[in-house]
């Protein structure tokens, strides 16, 4: 049976589209999910899309992956530069899970170059807006494929 792919997004993520366009671009999050929804259903999947700005929240999305979801996607917002505790329930959640971020993180203020979950997730993907994310279901497509088959 398919599980969904989870899609976490961290604090403040709901202001997306409300304020500094220039940095994030005008797209909301709602724009975002349903992009999201459409690739994955181009591919097989489906997305169980969140947002949540507490950090505990967000753990515990990340716990109920290991049961529940096929896949994860998270954009942990500002927290992926101070979230141990994220990094340590990505690290205990065997599911493949993909970092993804709107901007260019390396390219920014250097204190966002600097990712606490990177270590606990797959790969990372950052730089090209809401194409992030799509590019992110593609890749956990591929490495659901590549589980099923191997
Ligand atoms: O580039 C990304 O996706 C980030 O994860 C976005 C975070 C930032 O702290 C990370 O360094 C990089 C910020 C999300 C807040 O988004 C806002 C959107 C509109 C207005 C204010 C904040």
């Amino acid at each position: 049976m398919t599980k969904p792919i989870y899609v976490l997004n961290g604090p403040n993520l709901n202001l997306l589209g409300s304020r500094e366009p220039d940095v994030y671009g005008k797209e909301t999050l709602e724009d975002i999910r349903a992009l999201c929804e459409r690739k994955a259903a181009a591919l097989g999947l489906s997305v169980d899309f969140r947002q949540s700005n507490h950090e505990g929240e967000l753990v515990a999305w990340i716990q109920e992956a290991r049961l529940d979801a096929d896949g994860m996607i998270v954009n942990a917002g500002a927290l992926t530069h101070t979230s141990i505790a994220m990094l340590d329930a990505l690290l205990a959640c065997p599911v493949p899970s993909v970092e993804v971020h709107l901007t260019n993180i390396f390219k920014r203020e250097p204190f966002r170059h600097q990712s606490y979950i990177s270590k606990g997730v797959k790969g990372m993907i950052c730089g090209f807006g809401s194409l992030s994310y799509e590019l992110a279901i593609e890749a956990l497509a591929a490495t659901i494929d590549a589980s099923k088959s191997g």
